[in-house]
């Protein structure tokens, strides 16, 4: 069965905008006075025209009608963890699928950490997500982050396509990774993936020129788009980045 893309993309191609830092990385790592606020995020979702704006349950839930009212499709994140332990990672499941649907998600995301010690663990419970957001006809992002003592160098060619052919075996409808920089190895990347759509993280805030280069790289490469935050969220000039972004990945 083909679960259906449209509400989560535009021509085959999508953009997100993300904003689980807080959770991952702590308010202050990556937010200032203005980009703390979840309000001004969803402003920027909703002057940029992102296809989906990823939140965990809690700001899903309290900001539920500022995210309504901006009409984009909210992709809601149902594992997270904290970076404050420093072992092999683990996110564990905190949001049922029931719920987020209850607060309006048109899609779940979930993350797994290859290569760690407890990869079984996140697979199995992304099997049964992955069940039950299927038939409720909703499709599955899943963020395939190779994590852990076992990995030594998480963006290299084999260790992206494995990422990649993760997201395919589990059954995701989009998988979303890191890009290591070489476009070769993404190509072969996004074929590893087969008919599971591929979409790359921001990463740190970098250069604009850098980071436009990167992503005309990426859709050379046939991924279908990004889930950005801290490039969009921490520019003095989101909406101009933003514009810039989708000038290319609907070139
Ligand atoms: P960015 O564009 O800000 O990198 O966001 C993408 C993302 O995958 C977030 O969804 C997540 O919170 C973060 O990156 C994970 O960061 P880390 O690599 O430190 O785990």
């Amino acid at each position: 069965m083909k679960t259906n893309l449209n509400k989560i993309t535009k021509k085959g191609k999508a953009l997100y905008l993300a904003y689980d830092q807080g959770l991952e990385h702590g308010p202050s790592q990556d937010f200032n006075d203005k980009n703390i606020n979840p309000e001004y995020i969803i402003e920027i979702a909703k002057k940029g025209k992102f296809q989906g704006i990823v939140f965990q349950k809690g700001i899903a839930e309290k900001y539920y009608k500022e995210i309504k009212n901006s009409k984009i499709p909210l992709i809601l994140k149902l594992n997270g963890k904290t970076n404050l332990f420093k072992g092999e990672p683990i996110a564990r499941q905190l949001c049922s699928v029931k719920e987020a649907v209850k607060l309006g998600a048109s899609a779940i995301g979930y993350t797994i950490y290859i290569g760690s010690q407890y990869e079984s663990i996140m697979m199995n419970e992304f099997e049964k997500i992955e069940e039950e957001t299927h038939a409720r006809g909703l499709p599955v992002i899943l963020w395939v982050y190779p994590r852990g003592k076992s990995i030594k160098d998480d963006t290299s060619r084999e260790i992206m396509a494995y990422s990649a052919r993760v997201g395919l075996e589990l059954g995701a409808d989009i998988v979303k990774l890191k890009y290591g920089g070489n476009k070769e190895d993404l190509h072969w990347t996004v074929q590893s993936a087969g008919k599971t759509k591929v979409i790359i993280a921001g990463g740190v805030k970098k250069q604009e020129k850098e980071l436009l280069k990167q992503v005309r790289e990426i859709i050379q490469a046939g991924a279908i788009g990004l889930a950005v935050g801290r490039n969009v969220w921490q520019s003095s000039r989101p909406l101009a980045i933003t514009k810039r972004i989708q000038e290319i990945v609907w070139k």
